[in-house]
């Protein structure tokens, strides 16, 4: 009842090549739509080593970050927008930790992938980078403001 839409917290969501080309993408929207979290954006893209660069900056001195960009810009990339309270903590709680040896059953990685270097999916890890990561995936017009009926029953 008081949370409205407009001052709702968002998170970006990727689903990587492997998650895609396995045949994932609705078990895994299915578990933050089950959870309550509202979809407010979405596209299919291959993004370019260039992007994937930009996307992955943070990790640009550690030894894996030319494999990782190599393979984020591989193939076709689920790209979307989450909503919800508390929505970047829970959807890393729902993801699971980076690697699935350690992912505990019950996240995604835990239930669906078993190495770290093709962990099916990403999820910002905080306010700023969810910020920058919508910025950068998403033209403003592509988030999608709407009222969903499930949403005044989950809060
Ligand atoms: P993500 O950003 O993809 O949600 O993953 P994360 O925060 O859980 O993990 P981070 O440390 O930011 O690493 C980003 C992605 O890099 C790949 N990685 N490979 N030792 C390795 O080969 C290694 N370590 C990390 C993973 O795909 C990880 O998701």
């Amino acid at each position: 009842q008081e949370a409205h839409a407009a001052e709702m917290e968002r998170t970006f969501i990727a689903i990587k090549p492997d998650g895609v080309q396995r045949g994932l993408i609705a078990e895994i929207i299915s578990r933050f739509e089950r959870k309550g979290f509202k979809l407010v954006a979405i596209k299919l893209v291959v993004p370019s080593k260039e992007f994937a660069q930009k996307h992955y900056h943070d990790l640009k001195e550690r030894p894996f970050f030319n494999g990782l960009c190599e393979f984020l810009s591989s193939g076709p990339v689920l790209a979307m927008v989450w909503e919800g309270e508390g929505v970047i903590k829970y959807g890393r709680k729902l993801i699971g930790a980076t690697d699935p040896q350690k992912s505990e059953p019950g996240t995604i990685r835990g239930d669906l992938a078993v190495v770290v270097g093709r962990n099916i999916i990403h999820g910002s890890d905080g306010p700023e980078t969810a910020k920058d990561e919508i910025n950068l995936w998403f033209k403003p017009q592509e988030l999608v403001t709407y009222t969903s009926n499930a949403e005044k029953w989950v809060y």
